[in-house]
């Protein structure tokens, strides 16, 4: 019987298979070429991915048709990762079990690569012929805006930007789940929710879809920051332990290890009852929900 691991596992290897194929330029630079390559393929959960996988499921797409837009969606995440580890940020030597991209090809590099991740990603599915005719403009502009929303200033950029003010501050718990929703939860969020609108679901479907994102978006970062303090760096591929260190604004510092794992239990339970309103077969979502919570890397 195939497990969640063996499907996460096959999904990632299918977003490899096509970054191998997509991340071949001529005319570029072959550094960029290579870091570009290097910075994506064939490290991470690509969890993201396979969330936008499973979500086309719940409305009968086939994972083929949606590999665009998850190798897009996995080469922003990972555009997010290579800023996120440069020294003016979180600093991090390490990133998938490998020196991180600034320590490999350079700090100017590494902001480049960053930049070139984010508008390839985005170019690789809005400008796929195939794609477009399978989804058609309507939801691909759809698909578009919810990703905007989820980068730009009301998403992952802002709550980086919080995550670095507030570091070594004292801080409550609302900036911290601030934090939790804008970083990590709202990108979460849109990979479910582009399933949701390239498979044409109804709205309510929808808003049930980016509930249950947005939970599992929180304990998705909960888990991390958790991970950051059991787990090790070989566990991790990234430098373990960091969080307390830096004095990093996170609801395990505002409240705790245990209430901390009550939490995201609580979060955890909530997404699944809120998936389970949704009356399509939804077992590969609630199975990758359980990988989120459980998981040790
Ligand atoms: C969006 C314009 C714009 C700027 C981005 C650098 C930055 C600003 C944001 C950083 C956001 C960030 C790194 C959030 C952390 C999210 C998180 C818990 C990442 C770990 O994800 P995994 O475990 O990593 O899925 P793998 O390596 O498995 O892919």
């Amino acid at each position: 019987m195939k497990t969640v691991l063996d499907y996460l596992e096959e999904n990632a290897l299918l977003v490899d298979a096509f970054l191998e194929k997509k991340l071949l330029y001529r005319g570029v630079p072959p550094v960029l070429e290579k870091a570009m390559r290097y910075g994506t393929i064939g490290g991470g959960k690509k969890v993201r991915a396979s969330l936008l996988f499973a979500s086309g499921e719940v409305f009968g797409i086939e994972r083929e048709k949606l590999l665009p837009l998850a190798a897009g969606i996995e080469m922003i995440h990972s555009f997010s990762l290579i800023h996120d580890d440069l020294p003016c940020m979180d600093n991090d030597d390490y990133r998938r079990g490998k020196l991180s991209l600034h320590r490999a090809f350079g700090e100017a590099m590494a902001v480049l690569v960053g930049d070139a991740l984010l508008i390839e990603g985005l170019r690789v599915f809005a400008a796929d012929r195939r794609f477009l005719e399978e989804f058609g403009k309507e939801k691909l502009w759809e698909v578009l805006v919810v990703l905007f929303e989820a980068l730009g200033a009301s998403g992952m950029l802002s709550g980086q930007v919080l995550d670095i003010q507030k570091e070594g501050k004292p801080v409550g718990r609302s900036v911290v789940e601030q934090i939790m929703v804008m970083k990590t939860a709202r990108f979460i969020q849109a990979a479910i929710l582009c399933g949701a609108i390239l498979g044409g679901a109804k709205a309510e479907e929808r808003s049930f879809l980016a509930e249950f994102g947005l939970l599992l978006g929180k304990c998705f970062q909960l888990k991390d920051d958790l991970l950051d303090v059991t787990g090790s760096r070989d566990q991790l591929g990234k430098t373990a332990g960091k969080d307390l260190v830096q004095g990093k604004a996170t609801l395990l510092r505002v409240v705790g290890f245990e209430e901390a794992e009550k939490q995201l239990r609580s979060w955890y339970e909530e997404a699944l009852s809120v998936l389970a309103r949704i009356e399509r077969p939804v077992d590969c979502l609630r199975d990758i929900a359980r990988f989120i919570v459980e998981r040790e890397h």
